[in-house]
């Protein structure tokens, strides 16, 4: 089995203004695309490995996996939690308690979230996330391509702040790309994640 492209929920030119038609055209054939090659080579060669027990080799593809498999898992999140202006609902029922709850009210968390997220060092990811037990809202950044999961957390919106997602419009401006991608938020995706949080 291998791992595929999805395809995008809406056209490549939808988000616009907040996100253009040629940075969402590259950053989903170019760079979604090559993660997926990539994870899906990388599975094959440790399948490989795995079939004559060459354990150093097969720890030494895990860097490999981890990266082009978090950059697949984290692109299909983030498509997902994006919607065209006016399409992306609100925080509604238990979710809209929540972040009230845990951060005072929307326009704290997006404060929050927004400051961390453009502080990120180099390539990452800003996320809110939900704690599986305490069913508790947190926002956290990950370098790199690490998936939220690896720290425990289950994904509820992800804001990916690696250049190929912003520059050709913001250029060095990651605060105004972190501020203006809430616009385009799909909190119909959130509350749908944070309910089966919930659930689970
Ligand atoms: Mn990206």
């Amino acid at each position: 089995m291998s791992f595929k492209l999805p395809e995008l929920p809406y056209s490549y030119e939808a988000l616009e203004p907040v996100v253009n038609r040629e940075i969402m055209e590259l950053h989903h054939k170019k760079h979604h695309q090559g993660y997926v090659n990539n994870l899906n080579a990388a599975l094959e060669k440790y399948k490989a490995l795995e079939a004559n027990n060459q354990i150093d080799q097969m720890i030494a593809m895990q860097s490999a996996i981890k990266f082009n498999g978090g950059g697949h898992v984290n692109h299909t999140l983030f498509w997902e939690n994006l919607a065209p202006k006016g399409e992306g609902g609100e925080p509604q029922g238990d979710l809209l308690k929540a972040i009230e709850h845990y951060f005072g009210s929307l326009e704290k968390l997006i404060e929050e979230m927004s400051a961390k997220t453009a502080a990120v060092q180099g390539s990452g990811w800003g996320w809110l996330g939900m704690d599986p037990q305490k069913k508790c809202l947190k926002v956290a950044t990950c370098q790199n391509q690490d998936p939220l999961s690896a720290v425990g957390l289950i994904p509820l919106f992800g804001i990916d702040v690696w250049e190929h997602a912003y520059y050709l419009q913001y250029k060095n401006l990651r605060p105004d790309y972190v501020k203006a991608i809430w616009q385009i938020a799909n909190w119909k995706t959130v509350n749908k994640r944070f309910e089966k949080g919930l659930a689970n």
